[in-house]
């Protein structure tokens, strides 16, 4: 049985987002208020099939996927960089390549505990968040 990462699940604290928005040059006036955000995260997970909503109080993000199959994203309301994704398991960590004209970008979800972490990834920056269950 796989990891159910689904549920509410709210930011707690967030390492080198600053570092993670550079490396995908958001501009100073969004960055600035980005890392204000407390993001909410909303994941819907059944079976293959997932979908993650991230909500804050500026901007928001969907994505669903299946385990394994390839799809197009477009990161609208983020940096607007259409990349190709696919998303797999290592072990029990949910990790999706995000490949485009960002080099090495992707990001990796993993439990511990009763945390949500997140790993965000684009070039040499990585940025780490962590979550708690609402
Ligand atoms: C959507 C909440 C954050 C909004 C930040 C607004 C502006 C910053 C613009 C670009 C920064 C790049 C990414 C923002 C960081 C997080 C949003 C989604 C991260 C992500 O890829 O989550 C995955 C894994 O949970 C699912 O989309």
């Amino acid at each position: 049985m796989p990891v159910d990462f689904s549920g509410t699940w709210n930011l707690v604290c967030s390492d080198n987002f600053e570092g993670y928005m550079l490396a995908l040059g958001i501009d100073f006036a969004t960055r600035k208020i980005a890392k204000r955000l407390k993001p909410q995260k909303v994941i819907e997970q059944e079976g293959d099939s997932f979908s993650i909503q991230t909500t804050s109080a500026f901007r928001s993000y969907f994505v669903q996927f299946k385990i394994g199959e390839e799809f197009e994203e477009d990161n609208k309301g983020l940096d607007h960089r259409k990349c190709k994704s696919v998303v797999t398991w290592d072990n029990d960590k949910l990790v999706c390549v995000q490949t485009g004209d960002k080099k090495n970008r992707g990001w990796t979800h993993w439990i511990e505990g009763d945390q949500l972490y997140l790993e965000l990834c684009c070039e040499e920056q990585v940025c780490t968040q962590i979550y708690k269950s609402a």
